[in-house]
């Protein structure tokens, strides 16, 4: 049994386009407290953070889509991150964009340095979201969080300070990759960071990817977050995202990955990006993600009901 929180994050200023605002509400509308619930874990819903105001930030660069406001979900939410992470409780950050993870993969790198354990993350997500400033071609800052949690220079003020400490780049785990730009790719090469596109999926498995990282993540005694983006899996079955790839993970993958994390029980954090309702089929995106949570936190593909679609 775990004790969940759940906080909803309706940032979408971070995006190219709107309507991520209302992810949480579907998640909620959805049913993933009572999905979680029914599990047998003890859920509690913090409603939703409220971004804080920030004025005009200094940068050279004047591409940044809608600075302030993103600045301003980043400062609140890594407050969140850093309490919720020094509580017994595992929390989920229901999105909004991706640029939220500025702020949750901050906050709770800076709780593991405090605590003196090392912070893991896994990124399930079509792009690297390893831009700088300097090298995204579109300013939209939901492409840069990875990056900015592993200290690359050249980001204005996004926490009001200075980070109070830097993802290992040796700690974070890519998988399902199959949209980098340029020089994004150069960065996260340089990083260090274990890089996995859909090739390598295709031809090792993901058994073969993951399993190896988990393992490191034990060894360490460490801390997890997961960061799911809608758009890791196949815009087929998952169309509610503003940044569609071809080629995503399957059903059948994306479950599979959910089921050896559960086994692992070693996922402290999660968050759940990128579902932008407005795009949704009858809520069909927000349902399977919704059941892939389910699967993190214990559900069997076998133990449900067979459902038509
Ligand atoms: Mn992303």
């Amino acid at each position: 049994m775990t004790n969940i929180h759940l906080l909803g994050a309706p940032i979408e200023e971070g995006a190219g386009r709107r309507g991520c605002i209302m992810g949480p509400a579907a998640y909620r509308t959805a049913g993933l407290a009572e999905e979680l619930a029914s599990l047998g874990h003890e859920v509690a819903d913090l409603g939703d953070a409220q971004r804080d105001e920030v004025g005009t930030l200094e940068t050279e660069h004047s591409h940044l889509k809608l600075l302030p406001q993103v600045a301003g979900w980043v400062r609140s939410l890594h407050r969140h991150a850093y309490e919720l992470a020094k509580q017994d409780v595992l929390p989920i950050y229901l999105g909004g964009d991706h640029a939220l993870s500025m702020g949750t993969v901050t906050g709770h790198v800076a709780a593991a340095a405090e605590m003196g354990r090392p912070q893991f993350v896994l990124w399930l997500d079509a792009h690297s979201d390893f831009n700088v400033p300097a090298s995204s071609p579109s300013g939209n800052i939901h492409g840069m969080p990875v990056a900015f949690a592993c200290g690359l220079d050249g980001f204005p003020d996004m926490l009001g300070k200075p980070l109070p400490a830097q993802l290992d780049p040796q700690n974070l785990c890519l998988i399902g990759l199959r949209s980098v730009d340029g020089m994004e790719r150069d960065l996260l090469q340089a990083s260090g960071a274990h890089a996995y596109d859909m090739r390598a999926i295709d031809e090792h498995g993901l058994a073969k990817l993951l399993l190896p990282f988990l393992d490191r993540v034990a060894q360490a005694n460490g801390l997890l977050h997961v960061s799911l983006d809608v758009d890791f899996i196949e815009p087929d079955i998952a169309p509610a995202v503003g940044t569609t790839v071809p080629g995503g993970a399957t059903f059948r993958e994306a479950h599979h990955i959910m089921e050896m994390l559960h086994d692992s029980g070693l996922v402290t954090s999660l968050d759940l990006v990128e579902l932008n309702p407005f795009l949704d089929d009858r809520g069909r995106t927000a349902r399977l993600m919704v059941d892939l949570t389910a699967s993190l936190f214990g559900r069997r593909v076998l133990d449900r009901r067979t459902q038509s679609y």
